[in-house]
């Protein structure tokens, strides 16, 4: 396969103006006639040929003005079809014939549970139809859907319902128009044995929308947490970015085959079921959390996406990290504000640091890709989120706002690019961005080395910060960029932020410095006691940060800073230094002791408390095994292991009562609500819990058991079972294990859960189940949430029994990834990531997984595993 560059991109030949489909389903055939409204793009040569996308589809006829062509107006092959000639305006008629029940890459259109429904984005829409499967060409749509009237009752598409009709042969039709024009990855079609839950929304100008949630009959208690979000969100985009929801009609369907969380059809959003359904008894917190991100996060997409979409699929940030950016502030409002940063820092710098650091490494606008399908990654989301981020922190709201009216007004109806969105933000702000851009084309995590010095005589306070981005693959070099540190000087004596005064400039108690420069060096004035420095608050660039702290000045800022984030930030890295102790320990084969000061520091957190539970429960939470490999020049999985177990142990038994205080104090009896208050006391109770199962007494385990048995909330339940499946006590775990197994077999949903439960246990038969489980009735290779609730679960949250030193975890996971790359490429090459990151690992296991990636490349490989193993083995 060959790759696309960026610097290749030219406009297309001919730009379709309307398009007309009329789709007759059938499993094994279903026929497809598009009708295309084209004319010659204004800057085109006027020789050029007609070229359409087209995978997978049979021919039956093509036509331009009526007029069937003959075999030699136009080539056929694999991957399109090129008509030569054609005129500057004209119609063109074609029928294909697709097999949606064969479709198990879930690309195009394909069968969930019996049910029709296409997922088009990136380019799925050229296994529906021959067209310029591209996204700068917007159209409008119209498309008739026919099927069985008895089977398939309810026939959806973007837009509004126009016509509907019986037909011959208990069939029946019904014809959908979408007025907004929109680029092929946005169509969707969904038909099926269909039950929808309605509401209306009246939106800030006080049209009426109706608002539909389409679900299979049995899920129909399950939908009103995703309706009030929706709603919720649409007041949100009013109220923050100006934005109204533009049709009468909004519309979500939840399919159980779904490759990645949901999509942002106009009007029609398609959702992995796992992210739009809950009920107490059923979902956790989390996932009442994540189902209401994700459903802002599509609705949010209606404008930064789809009425102001991407010019090229290089420009996929401009979509993906604005919208996550946008949903991420949703998420911030509406519930804990501090908790919502701390979490999504925590698994950036675990994961997207992660992905900076390996051989897929590409910068937020990537230059090159062989398949687009493999760039739906961290950095072109979440690290796209922080660059907006940091341009709206650099800018400050007003101008950011000011700027993103200036993008939608500007580009309305139009396919563009990052410069674009950027032009805005500078316009509006009167700001240089230049060299801000430098975020979208350099791969890797900037690294800052900071050092600090008081001097007593001059009150001042000298910061130096030195940056350096590391090489990554096809970059060696790097240029300086333009990070925006804020920070505080907090005084030694009174706790407290000091005033920040730099070259005369007052920047208040919480101020941001400008790094620009490879290194710079910054003098505060004024400057009345000694302090501590707070760098880099609320994560304000997506960077590593080093500072010499000793551990006293962490367990200050712990106790003091003002900074909630700050505040948990440091108790992660004074637990940091500690593991680094513990890990050192444990390789040597020396004893390992429990650093005092950090049992001091918890022991300060938890009788001091908080009135915030939600960001204790942070604060007491340990970094994770995936974090502190991250942190760590080799990773030595066994230590990592060992030593995180020995903090969290040594932990619970000298503050086990206090542990238990928290435990009892968060109790609550009150009906289960998704509510901040509720799930930060949920929260807190289960992090003490887990510390008073780290020691497995007598008393930790009767409460675990009492909590499974109360089955109050999906979140206490699952809780209590991992803490029971984790725990040695199988004579526990196995009967509760079943009697949750028989429970919720009927539940694909819950059964992802029980999957996952077991899977991680950290005891040396993880593997074993895990092959067991594959062969369990409610298991299928076929099903994407199945395979990441067993096997997704089991590499990258297992480590200790993943990275097995005898290869069995590789070897299982290269077998899947062989079986799935047939199946579904897209899925085969997210699950291979684990082996990718060989590197990080002791030559032994270095051996093992490249042994597992030389396999696999060996088989005749799909696009999407062929370029990730070319450039995990370059
Ligand atoms: N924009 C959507 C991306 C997406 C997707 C991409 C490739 C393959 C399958 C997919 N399903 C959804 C989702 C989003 O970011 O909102
Ligand atoms: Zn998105």
């Amino acid at each position: 396969p060959k790759p696309t560059h960026r610097h290749d991109y030219r406009p297309p030949a001919y730009r379709v103006t309307h398009v007309a489909l009329t789709f007759e389903l059938d499993p094994a055939a279903t026929t497809v006639k598009a009708s295309l409204q084209l004319e010659r793009h204004p800057q085109s040569r006027g020789d050029e040929p007609l070229e359409l996308d087209g995978e997978q589809l049979t021919l039956k006829r093509i036509a331009i003005d009526g007029q069937a062509l003959a075999g030699d107006e136009y080539t056929l092959s694999d991957t399109g079809l090129v008509v030569h000639g054609p005129p500057g305006q004209f119609r063109l008629d074609t029928e294909v014939e697709i097999a949606p029940r064969e479709n198990t890459a879930l690309e195009g259109l394909y069968l969930s549970n019996g049910m029709y429904c296409t997922q088009c984005e990136a380019e799925g829409f050229r296994r529906i139809t021959y067209y310029p499967d591209r996204p700068d060409v917007m159209a409008t749509f119209s498309t008739t859907v026919i099927g069985d009237r008895a089977s398939l009752p309810v026939l959806l598409s973007n837009g509004n319902p126009v016509e509907r009709g019986e037909l011959p042969g208990g069939r029946h039709f019904v014809t959908w128009d979408d007025p907004f024009p929109k680029p092929s990855y946005l169509f969707a079609l969904v038909a099926g044995d269909l039950n929808k839950v309605e509401d209306r929304f009246v939106t800030m100008s006080g049209r009426e929308v109706t608002l539909q949630i389409w679900v299979e009959e049995e899920n129909l208690g399950k939908t009103d947490h995703a309706m009030a979000s929706l709603k919720r969100a649409m007041r949100w985009d009013e109220e923050t970015y100006g934005r109204e929801y533009d049709l009468d009609l909004f519309m979500i369907v939840a399919v159980n085959d779904f490759n990645m969380g949901a999509m942002e059809n106009k009007g029609l959003n398609i959702f992995n079921s796992a992210a739009v359904l809950t009920h107490p008894h059923t979902a956790t917190d989390a996932a009442f959390q994540r189902v209401e991100g994700i459903v802002a996060h599509e609705y949010f997409h209606n404008w930064s996406g789809n009425r102001v979409t991407c010019r090229d699929w290089f420009q996929l940030s401009l979509k993906e990290g604005f919208t996550v950016f946008r949903d991420q502030c949703f998420s911030a409002d509406v519930n804990s504000a501090a908790v919502k940063r701390i979490e999504d820092v925590a698994f950036f710098r675990t994961a997207q640091f992660a992905e900076d650091a390996g051989p897929t490494a590409h910068p937020v606008r990537p230059d090159h890709y062989i398949e687009i399908g493999n760039f739906y990654t961290l950095t072109i989301y979440e690290k796209g989120a922080e660059v907006v981020r940091m341009l709206r922190n650099l800018v400050g709201w007003e101008a950011f706002r000011r700027g993103s009216d200036l993008y939608f007004e500007r580009f309305d109806g139009q396919a563009v690019t990052i410069e674009d969105f950027v032009d805005c933000m500078a316009e509006a702000s009167g700001q240089d961005l230049s060299q801000f851009m430098l975020w979208y084309s350099q791969a890797g995590t900037p690294e800052i080395d900071a050092y600090g010095e008081y001097d007593y005589a001059h009150a001042e306070y000298r910061l130096t910060l030195r940056q350096r981005t590391p090489a990554t693959p096809g970059q060696p070099e790097k240029l300086p960029l333009h990070i925006p540190v804020r920070l505080g000087l907090v005084g030694t004596k009174s706790g407290r932020d000091l005033p920040l005064t730099l070259e005369g400039q007052s920047l208040g108690s919480d101020g941001v410095i400008h790094l620009r420069e490879a290194e710079q060096t910054f003098v505060f004035s004024d400057v009345a006691e000694a302090p501590v420095p707070s760098l880099l608050r609320g994560f304000s660039a997506p960077v590593q940060l080093r500072f010499p702290y000793g551990r006293e000045d962490l367990a200050f800022l712990l106790a003091n800073d003002s900074d909630g984030f700050n505040r948990w930030d440091a108790g992660q890295r004074l637990a940091m230094l500690a593991l680094d102790d513990l890990i050192a320990a444990h390789r040597n084969g020396v004893e390992k002791v429990m650093d005092t000061r950090v049992v001091e520091a918890f022991r300060a957190l938890l009788e001091r408390g908080s009135d915030d539970k939600a960001v204790l429960a942070e604060m007491l939470t340990l970094p994770s095994e995936a974090y502190i490999a991250e942190q760590q020049p080799l990773v030595d999985v066994e230590a990592i292991h060992a030593a995180r177990d020995f903090v969290k142990q040594s932990l619970a038994a000298t503050l086990r009562d206090d542990f238990l205080r928290l435990y009892e104090e968060n109790v609550s009896d009150a009906p289960y609500a998704p509510e901040p208050e509720q799930i930060a006391r949920r929260s807190l109770k289960n992090v003490a819990l887990s510390y008073l199962m780290a020691i497995e007494d007598e008393q930790g385990i009767d409460i675990v058991r009492r909590q499974f048995e109360a089955d109050h909330n999906m979140t206490d339940v699952r809780h209590a079972l991992t803490l029971l499946t984790h725990s040695s006590r199988d004579d526990l775990a196995a009967p509760a294990l079943r009697a949750f197994g028989e429970k919720w077999a009927h539940d694909t949903l819950v059964m992802d859960q029980w999957f996952a439960i077991q899977v991680t246990r950290p005891q040396a038969d993880a593997l074993d189940r895990v092959k067991h489980l594959m062969a369990h009735p409610a298991f299928s290779l076929k099903n994407p949430n199945k395979v990441r609730a067993l096997i997704g679960t089991f590499a990258n949250q297992n480590r200790i029994n993943f990275h097995r030193a005898d290869g069995e975890g590789y070897r299982l996971l290269a077998d899947v990834v062989i079986e799935l790359n047939r199946l579904n490429p897209e899925i085969a090459a997210r699950l291979v990531t684990p082996l990718t990151r060989w590197q990080r690992f002791d030559e032994s296991r270095q051996e093992l997984m490249k042994g597992e990636l030389e396999r696999i490349r060996a088989e005749k490989l799909s696009p999407n595993v062929y370029e990730v193993i070319e450039k995990a083995l370059a």
